[in-house]
Order: structure tokens, then sequence, then C-alpha cells
């Protein structure tokens, strides 16, 4: 079977751009160029060029893996996202891409690129783990080791943090005005806590740069919404099924997507909006919706699937008990939110309950429980943080970390940048204060828990309730 490139004819039914592609310059670099921003920014992106031509082709960078890249470049920047739902499986062949770059390979072209005046934008998944935020102080934490290896080394940087301050750094000796770094990834205020990385990082350097930064850089926040599960060789064999041609970048994801952005650039955008994407005054109201309702009960889902040797969140989500503990940790999730302009809640929360049970999407619970240790602190652990500070009961989210400790002795190991403090950890528990060696691990949990005698014993009792249970 051939490989899905430029020449490839595309079958009845499969979309292609619908824009001139040897037109399109680039204007974005995007960082991170996993499934998600596969079948996220990159078709918005598209959508919107379909809708309003411009300069905004994106250069794709990824940090570490050339793979993603090397395929990139064989299939001409083209790959497919195929939408499944009950009414059946959509392919659209997606074009916007218009370079790619591995930075472990070609690091000094990456910077070229990004000092160049044609990008405009940079936008970022890169999830939570690569930023090197100390959970705690909200600024740089000086142990990651990229943060470690940037300032000891800021003209070839490794991390998302250190590509970022020296494109600035180039661009101001050139002249050229900032870029407008737009983060993707799950983070609360997601804008804010990258500029303040990025100030941090500056000001190590040279104070000048990281005032230029601060006065002339903007970083808006952005939420944004889409199930994309790890791509496998069922992807890509139906993959080749609909397109007639082989696809290794082949994405399965679910017909849902939404992006909610503040409209703050330096210097102009691609017309999103013409995609379906939202511009918001503030954000915050809808990053928190969709953090403590998608993601924290994502995160419940993940640990109760891994206990009951559940696969997938469909297959959780068929057990009617189990969905009823989801509803009540979305009502209780509910219950700490502000009014969020548009959105009906309630129907929000049925939706999300829709989207889970998609008997088409093989989402693996272990894939979301992945890294949860960074998880934690915006999904559940902040909504705790405000119900104990008032007195209130917080034991929906003591239940959850209840889970993750449970799955943690059940499986003795994780996936997860703190796997080995977690891990030292859970040999030491003791049956009568089991969760103590885990708040004892250093900014794993915020210090208002941590201090938290009610909180504290809560998920003690919560772990005693789980009968899959064992320390
Ligand atoms: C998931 C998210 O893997 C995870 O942690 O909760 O990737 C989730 O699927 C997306 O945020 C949905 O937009």
């Amino acid at each position: 079977m051939e490989k899905l490139s430029s020449f490839t004819t595309l079958p009845q039914g499969v979309s292609g751009p619908g824009y001139d592609r040897k037109a399109l310059t680039p204007g974005i670099v995007h960082i991170g160029l996993g499934a998600f921003h596969r079948a996220h920014q990159a078709v918005f992106t598209h959508k919107a060029l379909e809708k309003n031509f411009g300069p905004w082709g994106i250069v794709a960078v990824n940090l570490r893996s050339p793979e993603p890249v090397r395929a990139l470049a064989e299939q001409d920047g083209l790959y497919s996202v195929i939408t499944r739902s009950a009414e059946g499986d959509r392919a659209e062949v997606i074009g916007a891409t218009v370079d790619w770059l591995c930075a472990a390979e070609r690091g000094e072209d990456v910077l070229a690129t990004l000092a160049s005046p044609d990008i405009r934008i940079v936008t970022l998944t890169v999830s939570e783990k690569a930023y090197g935020l100390d959970p705690v102080t909200g600024g740089l934490d000086l142990k990651h080791p990229a943060l470690v290896a940037d300032i000891a080394n800021p003209h070839a940087p490794v991390g998302a943090v250190g590509f970022l301050v020296e494109g600035l750094a180039r661009r101001r000796e050139r002249g050229v005005p900032p870029f407008t770094v737009l983060c993707c990834d799950n983070l609360p205020s997601n804008g804010h806590v990258v500029r303040r990385l990025v100030l941090e990082m500056a000001t190590r350097r040279d104070p000048e740069l990281a005032r230029w930064i601060a006065d002339e850089g903007k970083f808006p926040c952005s939420m944004v919404d889409r199930i994309v599960p790890a791509a496998t060789d069922d992807t890509r064999g139906l993959a080749a099924k609909l397109l007639g041609a082989e696809d290794a970048l082949a994405i399965e994801t679910e017909p849902f997507l939404q992006w909610v952005i503040e409209d703050d650039f330096v210097s102009g955008r691609p017309e999103w909006e013409a995609a379906g994407a939202v511009f918001a005054q503030s954000v915050e109201p809808y990053e928190n919706m969709k953090l403590r309702l998608l993601n924290g009960s994502h995160t419940l889902i993940a640990h109760l699937g891994i206990l009951h040797d559940l696969e997938f969140v469909r297959d959780v989500m068929a057990v009617p008990e189990f969905v009823e503990i989801v509803k009540r940790h979305m009502r209780a999730a509910t219950a700490t939110l502000d009014p969020v302009p548009g959105i009906d809640l309630p129907f929000y929360r049925n939706q999300l309950l829709d989207r889970f049970a998609n008997p088409t999407i093989a989402h693996r619970n272990e894939q979301i429980a992945m890294d949860t240790s960074q998880k934690l602190p915006q999904r559940i652990l902040a909504a705790a943080v405000e119900i104990v500070s008032e007195g209130g009961d917080a034991a929906e989210f003591a239940y959850v970390v209840a889970l993750w400790i449970a799955s943690i002795h059940k499986r003795g190991d994780l996936n997860d940048p703190r796997k080995v403090d977690i891990l030292a950890a859970a040999t030491q528990a003791s049956k009568l204060d089991p969760s103590a060696v885990f708040f004892a691990v250093e900014g794993l949990f915020p210090p208002e828990l941590v201090e938290n005698r009610v909180w504290r014993s809560l998920v003690n009792r919560e772990l005693s309730l789980l009968s899959s249970y064992r320390a």
C-alpha cells in the first residue's frame, strides 16, 4: 500500500485540505507533536485556513523523539484524523503543517525558526510535567532536569521554557517583536503559569530581557478540549482502510472539540473562530470547569478502572454503580465552580458522561493515570483546598486520592516523574495511618492539605472503605 503523501488521491468521503498548501507559509511554531496537537490545534488551524487563508502554516517541533518528525517528513506534513462515533468513522486529511523539526537533533534550526519574524505565535502541548513548575511556589522547579540544563547552557536549550527564552532573546537582539506564547496544556491559568516561568528564567540570564518580555510579550490563557487516545496499530489499520494509504501518524478521536482563548496576541492570529474556537475576556472559569469536571473525573475513572482491572474509560462507564460515583464527583466539583458564561453546567456534565461512555473510543485508563502526581493539583487538590479552608466536606476529593494510593499499592509501580519518591513512600505505609507517608513526600500535596488533620483522616477513611485496597 502506498504511503499517504501530497500525491495520494483521497477516496470519496475523505476530505483533504481545501486550500493551496504550496502557497502556505509558516506563521506558527508548535512545540509538542503529540496526538493531542494533531487532533486539536492543527485541526482548528486547518479549518481556519479553509475559511480564511493566511500565512499561518505550522512548523511542528518535537523536543525529543524524532519518530513523528520523520513520519511527517515522509508524508509531506499530511496525516489523518479519524472522528469516531455511533454514526460511523470519518477521516479527514489535515494539511496545516508546513515544516517539521526534532529539537534534539536540530536545536539551532528550531532557534532560527523561533527568531524568524515570520513566526508570530508559538503554541505548546508538552504535558504538565515538561514545564518544570514547582507546585508549591508556582515558579521554576530548580531540580527539574531540563531547567537545570537550560540555566547552565541557555544558548543551546533542551526544554520548552529554555527554547522560549532563547527564541525570545534572539528576537530582541534582532529587533523583532516577541511571538505570542499560547500554552495549550491542562494547567490552570496556563498562560500566566508559562509567563511566570519564562520571566523567571529570563531574569536569571538578563533582567533587561525579562523586562522586554514582560512589557512586549503576550501569554494568553487557553482551555483546550478533545479526548484523544494514544494511536495504536488498530488506529493505523482503520486509517489504511479509510484512506487507501498508509498513515503512520493517523489518530482517532471523538467528534467533540473545544478551544476557549483569551484574545490577546502580539501581532495577529489565524481566524480560529471561523473553525469554532471561542474568544473570551477571561478563560479561567472555562479552565476550572474543564479541569475539575472533565479531567478530575478522568483521573477518578482511570484509578477506579485500574483497581477493577478495567482497561478503558468506556468499560468503567458501563458499570452503573461507577457512573453514579462519577456523577457524585461531578456534583461535588460543580459546587466549587463559579458560573461559566454561556455554559449550562448540568448539560455540560451530561455531555461529559456521554463522551466518556462513547463505545467507539478506546481510551486506556493507564494513559490517563500516567503522571497523576502532576495532574492532581489542578484536577482534585485545588478544589479540596478551597473546601477544607471553609470547613466543608471534601470526601469526594479524598476518595480520588485514596483511589490513586490504592492503585499504586495494587500495581507496585507507576508511570510518573515522582515515581522514585512515591514508590519509596508506598513501601513504608503503615496500617494505622496509611496516607501519612504520601503526605510526607515533598511537594506532592499542598501544605494546606498536608497540615489539615481532617483531610488526612478523610483520605485514610476512604482508603479503608476501598474493598480493593491492600497496603
Ligand atoms: C486526560 C486528558 O490523559 C489525561 O490526563 O484527562 O488528556 C483529556 O483526555 C483531555 O484533557 C481532554 O480534553
